[in-house]
């Protein structure tokens, strides 16, 4: 599995650039709300560890992770967010539910990436089970709300330097 080898949870912290400057907005599914919110407080102590002002960060929640990409959109036209942070968590079913989601908010977030100019993170999990979820949203495979947080500060550095 790749985050076996590169695992962003482990990341240099000298090596992170300082996101004072910038605002964020992140947006979490409440569907397995147990996930969601350690993914939520992960993105948000990585982003003040980092630098970030908490009044520049806002959080807001849309019903299950399909509603990701539209939440994002309102929440980036709607406020001055120079990333938005999308967090969710998809447990595979017996249902194709699991495929429809996922794509679909794959598809959304860098439709959005690309059509705004702007960093939309796909933090969501999409997991066989909770027991793989809970790995990744604090246990042993770290906090996929950290990587989402650093990964916006890293885009918003290169957007930095090139536009
Ligand atoms: C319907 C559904 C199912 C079956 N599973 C999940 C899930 O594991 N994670 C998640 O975030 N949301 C799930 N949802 C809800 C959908 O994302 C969406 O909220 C509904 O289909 C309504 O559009």
């Amino acid at each position: 599995m790749a985050t076996a080898l590169k695992n962003l949870s482990d990341y240099d912290p000298s090596k992170i650039p300082s996101a004072e400057n910038w605002s964020f907005g992140i947006v979490v599914a409440e569907w397995n709300e147990e996930i969601t919110s350690a993914l939520c407080e992960g993105a948000v102590s990585t982003l003040v560890a980092n630098g970030a002002k908490r009044e520049n960060i806002k959080i807001h929640a849309v019903p299950g992770s399909f509603e990701l990409p539209l939440g994002a959109r309102w929440l980036a036209d709607h406020s001055d967010a120079d990333a938005v942070i999308c967090l969710g968590c998809v447990i595979q079913g017996e249902t194709r539910h699991f495929e429809f989601i996922c794509n679909s908010v794959a598809q959304g977030l860098i439709d959005l990436s690309i059509s705004c100019s702007k960093p939309f993170i796909f933090g969501v999990l999409t997991t066989d089970n909770i027991d793989q979820a809970r790995e990744r949203s604090g246990g042993k495979h770290g906090n996929k709300g950290d990587e989402a947080a650093i990964t916006a500060i890293k885009m918003l550095a290169l957007k930095k330097r090139l536009v």
